[in-house]
């Protein structure tokens, strides 16, 4: 496969790429919207030490310059790690930020398509956007479900979280004819917590299983990728108890603040950072890490 024009590839990912080894896609949006600095550039280096640790290579993706960078240098991502005014890039929002030589960061739809350009069939990251509560008056649905029908690639995620409507979010993904399938257990988990409550609609307990799916999605020429939804390690798991009333208390202060459009995700999780006082920050560093290991599983599968 020729290399995409817009394509900038770091040394790394290009070596990997040549050789055919694993790679295992990275989103930025977790690094410039979703979490503080330092512990975010800390977190996604220590995220994409994992993946080599597992038998792969990782692509952190970001929009610098007016070309999509595949595979960031150290120097890069501490840039962006810092940088002030960052994109927060969509599929909508993608061409216009290399069009405008803006700096952005992909969130889980733009970095599926920056991955399925680069030929990365495998993405880790924390949680997706999904249907948010009250959407039946808002009509705020993040534009990650509907990246899942469309574009062929296997996203390792630790559900999403209870900020959501998680009965809609389940609801529009089957709609759009999108696997979404618990590793390991029956139920859909919720990001800090390991189950929702409600049952996802598959279940597999292996990698080369998941990489299987894929495989035969595609045979299939059945569009589109796969929702691996992954429980966070037990360890590191805020019981629903102690998170609910947090994710409630920074709901109401959206609402109050009239938050709306893109900037209501970051700003739940912003708030919620601080509601916790950190707590929230080791669990979601916790859960990235494992999701980093079981995408470098299904990659190498
Ligand atoms: N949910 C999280 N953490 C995140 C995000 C969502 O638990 O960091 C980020 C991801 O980049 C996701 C994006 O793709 O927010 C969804 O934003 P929106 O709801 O505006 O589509
Ligand atoms: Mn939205």
């Amino acid at each position: 496969m020729t290399l995409h024009a817009l394509l900038t590839l770091s040394p790394e990912v290009a070596e990997a790429r040549a050789q055919g080894r694993p790679l295992v896609a990275l989103e930025s949006t977790i690094i410039t919207h979703g979490m503080p600095w330092p512990q975010n550039v800390e977190t996604a280096r220590a995220v994409e030490a994992e993946v080599r640790a597992h038998g792969a290579v990782p692509a952190t993706i970001a929009v610098m310059g007016g070309r999509i960078h595949v595979g960031l240098t150290a120097e890069e991502l501490e840039t962006l790690g810092q940088a002030k005014g960052v994109m927060k890039l969509s599929r909508a929002d993608l061409a216009a930020c290399l069009a405008q030589g803006r700096v952005g960061a992909t969130t889980v739809a733009a970095t599926m398509i920056c991955a399925a350009l680069a030929g990365i069939k495998v993405f880790a990251t924390g949680g997706i956007g999904g249907v948010h509560r009250g959407a039946e008056s808002s009509f705020d649905i993040s534009a990650d479900l509907l990246e899942f029908a469309q574009t062929p690639v296997t996203v390792v995620a630790a559900g999403a979280k209870a900020i959501l409507d998680l009965p809609k979010t389940l609801e529009v993904l089957e709609t759009h004819g999108v696997p979404v399938i618990a590793y390991g257990q029956d139920d859909f988990p919720a990001f800090w917590s390991r189950s929702s409550g409600l049952k996802a609609p598959l279940r597999m307990d292996s990698a080369a299983e998941i990489a299987r799916a894929a495989r035969l999605r595609a045979e299939l020429g059945l569009p589109g990728g796969q929702l691996v939804a992954n429980p966070i390690p037990e360890a590191a798991e805020i019981p629903r108890a102690e998170i609910m009333p947090v994710i409630e208390q920074a709901l109401t202060e959206a609402a109050t603040q009239g938050i709306a459009a893109k900037a209501v995700t970051p700003f739940l999780l912003q708030r919620i950072f601080e509601l916790t006082a950190g707590r929230s920050l080791e669990s979601n560093i916790a859960l990235v890490m494992n999701n980093a290991r079981l995408a470098a599983a299904i990659a190498a599968a």
